[in-house]
């Protein structure tokens, strides 16, 4: 099982790297990386798991997080309102198209792979539409918004080497753009 040990922190060098495409047919240890991702998850978000293991909560988690440089994500996201939960393991996800309209978390972003807090608002797309594979090589192809798909882009920036901080406006952190939408 993952747990924080195989977990990589800011500066180490594969979090700055271009994740390598997925080869297709997904191999069988690519397929066990993404279901070791998605168990990490939902381990995180068991109270009694995530204390025995000491586990930091997440709700996503990319491939590069624990040093495999490969475009593989997973989302895990329970909306106990709806009772319905989010749940993908993702292979080669790209952001196909998106609003022109911003969202941001009001307490801004964290990262399991950054200990400090880096505070400040992240301003995403508020909808991407995201193409990928899924664990069994199908064709994915859906449309998000809100905190989804604020999650997504998180994950995705990790394939691409990017981390949430970089888009921290230091001059004034919490200063929402014009016409953003503030997701709760
Ligand atoms: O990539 C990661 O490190 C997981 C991130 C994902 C994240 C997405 C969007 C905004 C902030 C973070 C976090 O660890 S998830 C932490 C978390 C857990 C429960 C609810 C919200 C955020
Ligand atoms: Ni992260």
């Amino acid at each position: 099982m993952i747990t924080m040990e195989n977990i990589i922190r800011d500066g180490h060098e594969t979090l700055r790297n271009k994740a390598e495409e997925v080869k297709l047919p997904i191999s069988t240890e690519d397929k066990t990386t993404l279901d070791e991702m998605l168990e990490f998850l939902k381990n995180s978000q068991d109270e009694t798991i995530a204390k025995k293991y000491g586990l930091r909560s997440g709700v996503g988690l990319a491939a590069p997080q624990i040093n495999v440089s490969k475009k593989m994500l997973a989302v895990y996201i329970q909306d106990d309102s709806k009772g319905n939960s989010i749940e993908l393991q993702l292979v080669n996800p790209k952001i196909v198209s998106h609003s022109v309209q911003k969202a941001y978390l009001p307490g801004g972003e964290g990262c399991l792979s950054v200990d400090e807090s880096k505070p400040g608002l992240v301003h995403r797309n508020y909808k991407v539409t995201i193409e990928a594979f899924d664990i069994d090589g199908t064709p994915f192809k859906k449309r998000f918004k809100g905190y989804p798909a604020i999650v997504l882009q998180h994950e995705i920036d990790h394939l691409n080497g990017v981390m949430f901080y970089d888009y921290i406006n230091q001059n004034d952190p919490f200063k929402p753009l014009d016409d953003a939408v503030e997701v709760n």
